[in-house]
């Protein structure tokens, strides 16, 4: 079965580029603001697990069609010697820099590529556009017309119009969000170009499907794992005799909430890496997971937990019971009946309210003292955890390779997703186990991940 093999071609600045980034899922692609960007033709293989599926081949825009065409027409007899007269335009050009752009997007349709041309459905249709309609369809290649919309205003019914005298096929595609499912029809359409094109497209889908679950699966996994490893890690530390005490706690929680960070930010490359995203910027608050807005009000409120549920987890307020971070010296947890504000103004704060009783040193006696921080028994900070990954997955997942803005994080209230009350107790089950170290983890954590999975 023969690779199909497609020429993203067009009036430069238009999305081409951006369009054979989205379709081969390769952030590599150079996509700029400046016309002409794109300079030489360059192959871009769709490739799952080394099968080559379908290839795109970026080109330059057309810089000088209507000189390109007048040559063409005047060299050329009946309609049955135009797709020779492009050849030979193309042979006698290769070297004449006026004519460059024109021979190197031409090349790769007369040897066989299906045409894919680009225009901006947001800018009016002008003649000028013309010349290269009239240049393709000389070709004699089979294509279809991609009206991209790059800015708000819509001029796509004239260009319909314009199109349909030269394209059987004329969609509208977005280059910067089309989801997977959007790309996958595009895909699909590409296979009524030509008869023997349809099954290795139709293939190509097949495949891609199964890899876009196999992601997910993958992706549920990576956050099941991030997820245990937050709720149960422990930081501990045995001190020199001089040590001041307060100042290594201060030291080690530091450092606790560090680890936590370093856990997540390392799931968030991981999903990013399944999904072909390395380079991307990500730009997310820390603040909502450690710093004081871990434990305001509002962040719990984005979980959609009640006023009632909040006092219950001691998130609401300094008077508030219930443990936020189990600060242990020697296994002996801590309270912290002083409650949140006193967390997030440092341990020291809390050291001095009279809660101070509940802390023992039971390894005095042997000489040595250890402090540890951890596990974290917060009710709702699993949630917190898994919240922000799953707000990270889905906007990973639906990202365009062609979409090079920098990935904001900062989590809103639409985007969370509530958790029944049901799930939450399967979830609270599995958070239980782990945190008591039950020895079957590797079981938990796939429990977890298919929890989410089901979420
Ligand atoms: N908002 C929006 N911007 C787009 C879309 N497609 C392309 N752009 C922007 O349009 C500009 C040109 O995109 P490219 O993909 O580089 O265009 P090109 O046709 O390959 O350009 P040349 O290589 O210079 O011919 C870039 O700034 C893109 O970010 C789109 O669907 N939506
Ligand atoms: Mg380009």
């Amino acid at each position: 079965m023969s690779v199909p093999v497609f020429a993203i071609v067009g009036h430069p600045n238009k999305g081409k580029s951006s369009i054979v980034s989205t379709l081969s899922q390769d952030e590599s692609v150079a996509i700029s603001p400046l016309p002409g960007t794109t300079a030489d033709i360059r192959r871009y293989p769709m490739t799952v697990d080394g099968e080559v599926l379908y290839e795109l081949i970026d080109t330059p825009g057309f810089q000088r069609a209507r000189a390109a065409l007048e040559w063409m027409r005047s060299h050329a007899g009946s309609a049955v010697e135009r797709s020779d007269t492009v050849r030979r335009f193309v042979d006698e050009h290769r070297h004449d820099a006026r004519f460059s752009a024109e021979c190197s997007l031409l090349e790769p349709v007369l040897a066989g590529a299906g045409i894919l041309y680009v225009v901006d459905g947001s800018r009016p249709f002008g003649e000028e556009y013309e010349a290269e309609m009239e240049i393709l369809r000389w070709t004699g290649q089979p294509s279809m017309a991609l009206i991209n919309m790059i800015s708000d205003a819509d001029y796509s019914a004239d260009w319909s119009k314009a199109l349909g005298q030269y394209f059987r096929i004329v969609r509208v595609f977005d280059a910067m969000t089309a989801d997977f499912e959007r790309r996958v029809q595009l895909l699909l359409a590409f296979g009524e170009l030509r008869e023997e094109w349809r099954a290795a497209l139709e293939k190509a889908v097949r495949i891609l499907r199964e890899e876009q679950a196999r992601r997910h699966t993958l992706a549920t996994s990576v956050i099941a794992e991030m997820l245990a490893r937050t709720l149960t890690h422990v930081r501990s530390r045995r001190l020199t005799a001089e040590e001041d005490t307060d100042s290594a706690r201060d030291t080690l929680l530091r450092e606790y909430k560090q680890d936590l960070v370093a856990m997540e930010q390392r799931c968030r490359d991981e999903v990013e890496q399944i999904y072909n995203h390395r380079k991307l910027e990500r730009h997310e608050p820390r603040a909502l997971l450690l710093d004081e807005d871990l434990f305001s009000q509002q962040t719990w409120r984005l979980f959609g937990l009640t006023r009632g549920q909040l006092v219950a987890t001691g998130a609401l307020g300094g008077a508030a019971a219930g443990s936020v971070i189990d600060l242990a010296v020697h296994g002996a947890s801590l309270l912290l009946g002083s409650g949140l504000g006193a967390v997030a103004g440092g341990v020291s704060a809390w050291l001095t309210s009279e809660r101070i009783a509940n802390v023992r040193m039971l390894g005095h006696s042997l000489g040595g003292r250890e402090i540890s921080i951890g596990p974290m028994r917060n009710l709702n900070f699993p949630y917190v955890v898994l919240g922000r990954a799953l707000l990270h997955w889905r906007m990973i997942e639906q990202r365009t390779h062609a979409y090079r803005g920098p990935l904001e994080l900062a989590l809103r209230p639409e985007q969370v997703q509530l958790i029944d009350a049901a799930t939450r107790r399967r979830f609270e089950k599995l958070f239980s186990r782990l945190r008591k170290r039950d020895n079957r983890r590797a079981d938990l954590v796939a429990s977890l991940a298919s929890l989410i999975e089901a979420i």
